[in-house]
């Protein structure tokens, strides 16, 4: 029972909030509510959507529970989604409008009416378009209510849409799965974690990330006696429960992973019947890891022969109900599309994709679009290199486009909108994203918070949080298909209105009406639900609608969407275009003697630099620790506790952070949990509160396959504060 404790998410009471420092007891406590209601909704504090439940009680909200009918919370949040009364009542939230007075970066600006702000912007972008074309202004962002600026800009004419959700979290796992089995991952992942009965986590540190349904099914896997391996140089919390655990030298996986398919295929262990029938190239990769052995992999990798080969045939005896998680940021060390292939193909010789316990296919609800006219075509393709420079990347990448505001080459963005997304704290090497930004004559910023981009921007423009505003439908792809709606529980507070508005006030300003035909949002939402069956009343009722699920495993004519129709354990593709056809250990480059490498991950308590100014969840977790194993603790004479600071292998120091001296992680690593250090003067829970792993990346390797930025190639000495 112990060993699963910490898998138990905040049930449907408020005893997840309240247990969170007993902020919510604090200010919200009346007797006898005149007014109470619940409103349905989705969550924001992280990127899974979940479906909420948000009470209001006389005109403020009280308390965000889980959704029972949504499929991705099922009645339970994770404590980040209880504690989202902390971001929408965030004292130092955006109010309203700005304008930049002083020097980028200075942080002096004046308050300026939604007429004012939005006309400057719109004549900037006006003035763009005439002098460098429409392709010259580029959007940068991050969550739900992006789309309407998507909308906005394609619109207007530009291509240059990016998230760094791809190039610097899931990208290379996309395109490895893809040129394997002819389909990504997507979000939420099509794992089928509560059927696995052996899980093997690359990695990916499922309980310190919590993506709320895979937690769920995570424990209920390992309820029903799954069996677990943890491969990880650190030892995660998943790794507490793991039946192996593997902690592997960084940047060492691919000979890991190449290893097992050996020992399956050596071993006649893999799943002939599915290989035989699906598979392509099985032979020439078979020949090309032949000398990839346990007794080799063990030199490289520093885990023993014998326990690669017994956790193999552990594979093995549970296929196909096996899952090798496919892990969900995997910009590591720039060899990340080939890592994420290993792990593709080990599940295929495993036969676990379309499988039970393996991967299932998703399908998504339909929604029909508003009518609007076409977009323009753009002149030029995007700026960012994606599908030229890094041939198979089918997505824009936030740092090709980036480098292109830099270097000029292929050409130069002019004008940057940056919505729901820090890109100096999510961006590699943020002294490359303020040399691009010198190059601007425009930065919007909308945001809700007065992040650190925000301080760089011309224009500054408040929205409405989650929980105060409607957005777009949201359908999910998952094994139920459903779609949801996001309402506001309460008016948004302050002079902050919701993302909808603004592209829609700027869209009309832009001369860009016909693209925004709708009076207000309820206008949109009704004729689009409408078209489906439903109504904004009716969804306003039940906040979700759920479909039958479709065919979740492999049936008997399956076709993979591949060049050959089939799961390519050889990639021709991959050799055509240059690149290793069948994926090939390479060393990484080793740091300088002294110091150590930079890993980093996730708090179960934050979201990145989103949440740690959020008062709930500072409350339990204010700063963030560097972990150093006790070993090189002791011959650096560091104790427990002591404040330290880490300076990287240019030089680049942290601000000063604990140290958490424990036996959970090699030597020859430090850990950060990322979205800390914040040096926005204005976040004032967060401010200067822990080191920033960002400022520390100042070095990242390229994946050459499709441009994600590989970011454990830093390095970094630690010293003690005097
Ligand atoms: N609570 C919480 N949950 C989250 C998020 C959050 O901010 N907070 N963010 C969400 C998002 S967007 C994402 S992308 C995911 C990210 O979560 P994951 O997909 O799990 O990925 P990482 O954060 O890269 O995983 C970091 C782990 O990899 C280990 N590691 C470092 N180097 C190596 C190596 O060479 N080999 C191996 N095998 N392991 C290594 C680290 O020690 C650490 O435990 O989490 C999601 N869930
Ligand atoms: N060094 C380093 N870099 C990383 C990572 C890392 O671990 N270390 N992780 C990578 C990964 S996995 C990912 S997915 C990316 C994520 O990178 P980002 O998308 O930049 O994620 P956040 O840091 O959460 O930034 C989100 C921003 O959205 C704002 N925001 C929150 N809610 C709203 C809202 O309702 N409306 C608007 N307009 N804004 C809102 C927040 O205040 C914050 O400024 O970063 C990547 N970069
Ligand atoms: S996983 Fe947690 S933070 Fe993310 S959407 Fe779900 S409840 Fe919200
Ligand atoms: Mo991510």
């Amino acid at each position: 029972m112990e060993r699963r404790r910490f898998l138990q998410i905040a049930g449907g009471s408020a005893a997840g909030a309240l247990s969170l420092g007993g902020w919510l007891l604090q200010s919200d406590a009346p007797e006898a509510p005149a007014e109470s209601r619940q409103v349905a909704g989705f969550c924001e504090l992280c990127f899974w959507k979940c479906g909420i439940h948000a009470t209001v009680e006389n005109g403020r909200v009280v308390k965000v529970e889980g959704h029972p009918e949504h499929p991705l919370s099922r009645g339970r949040l994770c404590p980040r989604g209880n504690a989202g009364t902390g971001a929408l009542y965030d004292p130092d939230r955006l109010k309203r409008p700005l304008i930049r007075v002083g020097g980028r970066g200075s942080e002096r600006f004046r308050e300026a009416s939604w007429e004012e702000a939005l006309s400057l912007i719109a004549a900037r972008m006006q003035a763009i378009k005439a002098r460098y074309g429409p392709e010259a202004m580029a959007l940068f962002t991050h969550g739900h209510g992006g789309s309407f600026f998507s909308h906005l800009l394609k619109a207007y004419g530009s291509p240059n849409v990016a998230a760094p959700s791809y190039a610097q979290c899931r990208g290379p796992r996309e395109v490895g799965f893809q040129l394997t089995f002819g389909t990504g991952i997507g979000s939420p992942e099509n794992t089928d974690i509560a059927n696995s009965r052996f899980l093997v986590l690359i990695g990916s540190h499922l309980g310190e990330n919590m993506h709320n349904t895979q937690v769920q099914e995570f424990a209920e896997a390992l309820r029903k006696g799954a069996r677990l391996a943890v491969v990880d140089p650190r030892f995660s919390t998943a790794a507490g429960k793991a039946d192996w655990y593997l902690p592997i030298k960084p940047g060492t996986d691919i000979a890991l992973l190449m290893a097992w398919a050996n020992v399956l295929i050596t071993e006649e262990l893999y799943d002939k019947a599915y290989v035989e029938k699906y598979g392509e190239g099985f032979e020439p990769f078979r020949q090309a890891i032949a000398a990839d052995t346990p007794e080799w992999a063990a030199g490289i990798t520093e885990i023993p022969a014998g326990t690669i080969r017994a956790v193999a045939r552990e594979m093995a005896r549970q296929k196909p109900n096996v899952l090798i998680h496919p892990g969900r940021h995997v910009t590591w060390y720039g060899d990340d599309t080939q890592r994420s292939r290993a792990i593709a193909i080990l599940n295929g010789l495993l036969g676990s994709w379309g499988r039970p316990g393996g991967f299932y296919f998703p399908s998504g609800a339909t929604v029909p679009k508003y009518p609007v006219p076409e977009y323009p075509k753009p002149a030029r393709g995007t700026a960012d290199g994606s599908g030229s420079r890094y041939p198979l990347a089918d997505e824009t990448l936030a740092s090709g486009l980036c480098d292109a505001t830099i270097t000029g080459a292929p050409y130069r963005a002019k004008g940057w909108i940056v919505y729901g997304t820090n890109l100096l704290q999510s961006l590699p090497d943020p002294r490359r994203t303020l040399k691009a930004i010198q190059q601007l004559e425009l930065l919007v910023v909308v945001d809700v918070l007065p992040v650190e981009i925000a301080g760089y921007a011309d224009v500054v423009l408040p929205e409405a949080t989650y929980l105060e505003r409607y957005d777009d439908l949201y359908a999910g792809t998952f094994r139920e298909p459903f779609v949801a709606l996001r309402q506001p529980a309460v008016a948004p507070l302050y002079d902050s209105k919701p993302g909808w508005w603004i592209a829609r006030e700027l869209g009309h300003k832009l001369g860009l009406a016909a693209y925004f035909p709708w009076n207000n949002i309820e206008e949109y939402l009704d004729r689009r639900l409408k078209g489906m069956n439903s109504s904004l009343a009716e969804m306003k009722k039940k906040g979700v609608i759920t479909y039958a699920a479709q065919d979740l495993y492999l049936g008997p004519d399956h076709k993979f969407d591949t060049p050959s129709g089939k799961v390519e354990f050889y990639s021709a593709l991959l050799a055509q275009a240059g690149f290793d056809p069948v994926p090939r250990y390479r060393p990484q480059a080793e740091g300088p003697p002294g110091y150590k490498r930079l890993i980093f991950g996730r708090s179960p308590l934050h979201t990145f630099g989103r949440t740690t100014n959020n008062r709930v969840l500072a409350s339990v977790v204010r700063e963030n620790e560097a972990w150093i194993s006790t070993s090189a603790a002791a011959e650096l004479g560091i104790r427990n506790g002591e404040r330290i600071r880490l300076v990287n292998q240019e030089g680049i120091r942290s601000n000063t952070v604990r140290a958490k001296v424990t036996k959970r992680i090699r030597p020859d690593c430090v850990y950060l949990v990322h979205g800390f250090g914040h040096k926005a003067p204005k976040m004032r829970a967060a401010h200067g509160r822990g080191a920033s792993d960002s400022d520390l990346v100042s070095s990242f390797a390229v994946d050459p396959i499709m441009g994600g930025t590989g970011m454990f190639v830093n390095f970094v000495k630690v010293e003690r504060e005097a």
